[in-house]
This record gives C-alpha cells, sequence and structure tokens, in this order.
C-alpha cells in the first residue's frame, strides 16, 4: 500500500513531491523511491517523520506500528494521512485521539478510502436525500480471493476486513452501531471460513456484514441499501465485457487496490487539499472514526467467540472532532 500511495502521489498529485521513501528494507525503500522519483530512502521512521524536509506523512506500515507512528507525526505537528486501521485496539487509537486533541488541530485522515469511492458517495446522497423512504436495513458483503495466510484469522477478518463496512455504515447511515452478533459456517477444509454480522444500529436500522477472505473467484464487494421506497446498490466499475463460448462475463479484480482505484486517488487528493487550505475534508474519517471501528470491530470479536449479541457503546465524540466535522 505504501508504494502504492507512493505511485498515486508522484503521477496524480501534482501539489506533492515525495521526499523521502522509509521502509524496514533498505531495498525496497530504495526500489520505490527510484520508481517515484523521491529525493531519497531510509529505514528509520521516527527520524523521518521529524526530518525539517518533510512536511505531511503517509503511513502505510504493519497495522501495530500505525499508532505509534501517527503520534510521531501529532509529535511533530505534521499531517499525517494513514493507512486503516489506525490501531489494531480502541485504546491505542484513544491514545492518538488524546494526542491530537491535545495538539489542537485536525492532523489525522484515516485512509478508510471507500467513502471516497463514486459508487458508495451515490448510495450516501441516496440515504440522505430521502428518495429511498427510510432506510431500513444494509447489506455488504466483503469477498477477497484468498487470504493473506494462516496468521490472517476470523478476528483480523473482522478487526481488519470488516472495518471498512464498520466505517462506511456509519458514513452511509449516520447513525452508530448498537450491538453486533457473528457466526461462521463450517468449510470442508481448514482455511479461514467467512464471518457473517449483523448489526443493529441506535436508530433501529439493520445491517449485515459478510466477510470471505477465501472467495477464490474474485475481489468482490458489494452493498445494497434497503429504504421504504426502494433500494441502491453499489456498481462495480467494469472495464469491458466479454462475449464468446456462448458465455458473457466481466473481470473481477484481483484486490481491493484495481477496485477501489478512484477512491484512493480522490482519497489522497483530499488530503492534499486539506493540508493546503488548512481545512479538513468533509468526506475523509479522522482519528475518531478509526476508534469507532476498532471498538465495533473489539465487540464483534467478543460477539464471535461468545455467541452472543454484544452491546456495541462508542460513546460521544470529542468536541474537537465534532467542531472539526462542522468545520469541515
Ligand atoms: C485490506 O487491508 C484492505 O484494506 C482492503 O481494502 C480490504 O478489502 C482487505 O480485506 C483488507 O485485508
Amino acid at each position: 500500500m505504501g508504494a502504492d500511495h507512493a505511485r498515486i502521489l508522484a503521477a496524480e498529485l501534482p501539489g506533492a513531491v515525495i521526499q523521502v521513501v522509509c521502509d524496514a528494507s533498505a531495498a525496497r525503500a530504495r526500489a520505490v523511491a527510484d520508481e517515484c522519483g523521491a529525493a531519497d530512502a531510509a529505514t528509520d521512521a521516527p527520524a523521518v517523520i521529524a526530518r525539517s524536509d518533510v512536511d505531511a506523512v503517509v503511513i502505510a506500515s504493519p497495522d501495530d506500528t500505525h499508532a505509534e507512528l501517527a503520534l510521531a507525526a501529532i509529535a511533530a505537528d505534521k499531517p499525517v494521512l494513514c493507512e486503516k486501521p489506525l490501531a489494531p485496539t480502541a485504546r491505542d487509537c484513544r491514545q492518538v485521539i488524546e494526542a491530537e486533541t491535545r495538539r489542537g488541530r485536525p492532523l489525522v485522515q484515516l485512509g478508510f478510502m471507500r467513502r471516497f469511492d463514486p459508487s458508495y458517495a451515490e448510495m450516501k446522497s441516496a440515504c440522505d436525500d430521502g428518495r429511498l423512504g427510510r432506510v431500513l436495513m444494509m447489506h455488504n458483503f466483503h469477498r477477497n480471493v484468498a487470504s493473506p495466510g494462516a496468521w490472517f484469522t476470523a478476528d483480523m477478518a473482522i478487526t481488519n476486513s470488516a472495518g471498512h463496512e464498520f466505517d462506511i455504515v456509519r458514513h452511509v447511515l449516520g447513525s452508530e452501531p448498537a450491538s453486533i452478533a457473528a457466526w461462521q459456517p463450517r468449510r470442508s477444509d481448514d482455511m479461514a471460513a467467512p464471518v457473517v454480522m449483523i448489526l443493529e444500529t441506535a436508530d433501529r436500522q439493520l445491517v449485515s456484514i459478510e466477510v470471505n477472505n477465501n472467495a477464490a473467484y474474485g475481489y468482490d464487494v458489494r452493498a445494497e441499501l434497503v429504504g421504504e421506497l426502494g433500494a441502491v446498490s453499489l456498481a462495480t466499475p467494469a472495464r469491458a465485457r466479454y462475449e464468446r463460448d456462448l458465455q458473457s462475463s466481466v473481470a473481477h479484480a484481483a484486490d481491493w487496490r484495481p477496485r477501489f482505484a478512484e477512491a484512493y486517488r480522490l482519497q489522497n487528493r483530499a488530503w492534499l487539499r486539506a493540508i493546503e487550505t488548512g481545512k479538513p475534508s468533509a468526506v475523509a474519517a479522522s482519528a475518531w472514526d478509526g476508534y469507532c471501528a476498532a471498538a465495533t470491530g473489539e465487540a464483534g470479536v467478543r460477539a464471535l467467540q461468545s455467541g452472543q449479541r454484544i452491546a456495541v457503546d462508542l460513546g460521544r465524540a470529542p468536541t474537537f472532532y465534532r467542531d472539526m466535522r462542522d468545520a469541515a
């Protein structure tokens, strides 16, 4: 993802110059720096964040390093685009929220890029303008071709993959989760089975989320919003349809990057505009949204492990984030 963000910044965003590419592997950092025309390559992330020739930071390192690097960017008073999740635990997310609030200015934009996907944006406007009537349900399917490994457990399917759904559901519905239940079917092999979750919102709407990280056939993200007057579904962008041998077919993406290429481009452009104007994006996710996704994910893991429906209590957004949203 770091290399992908570097390519987007280098190719699509003329207002940005990639000064340094940092990676645990010096060879990898140098290869991406050379590909994207960056001035320098390094392996010490905190030192790079502190450099006087670095104005802003993109974090796309392993999940469990995001919070500490976001804290370093906040300490250096530098805007940061942090890939999701903000942190694997709600507790670590709260440390970032407290640091940003103490700093007193919006610095963290979180990489829930689906908010910028044109199809989800259309779904949100259909929800907001009332053309569906009262929205009753949202159905979500999130399918990866294959899990990255046995280490990517059902718990990670909830805390890492489903974080996108936990965020986009809040963004589209404008309503907070109130409870969550979770189940898994039994596969015929020892690969990670799908996780199916049902959330109820504080506004008595029902949300279904299927995360299947071993779908095999393609990367496939679907969503449908169902209201009292109608429904709206995502349209997956397709470049071509093939007709042959009595078959008609459209190719699936191999992973999220081609499927959400436009969303990443628009997200990164909005981040740059927020830096230039000093005004946070009205669409982008904040550190508070990152906390909400992590807290919902923790409740989802408890629901799966216990077989019980678990209450989700996110608490009230701190004034700092409510004011940020109002100012956007
Ligand atoms: C991955 O980390 C992402 O963020 C992708 O958008 C998501 O589809 C995938 O399931 C996650 O593992």
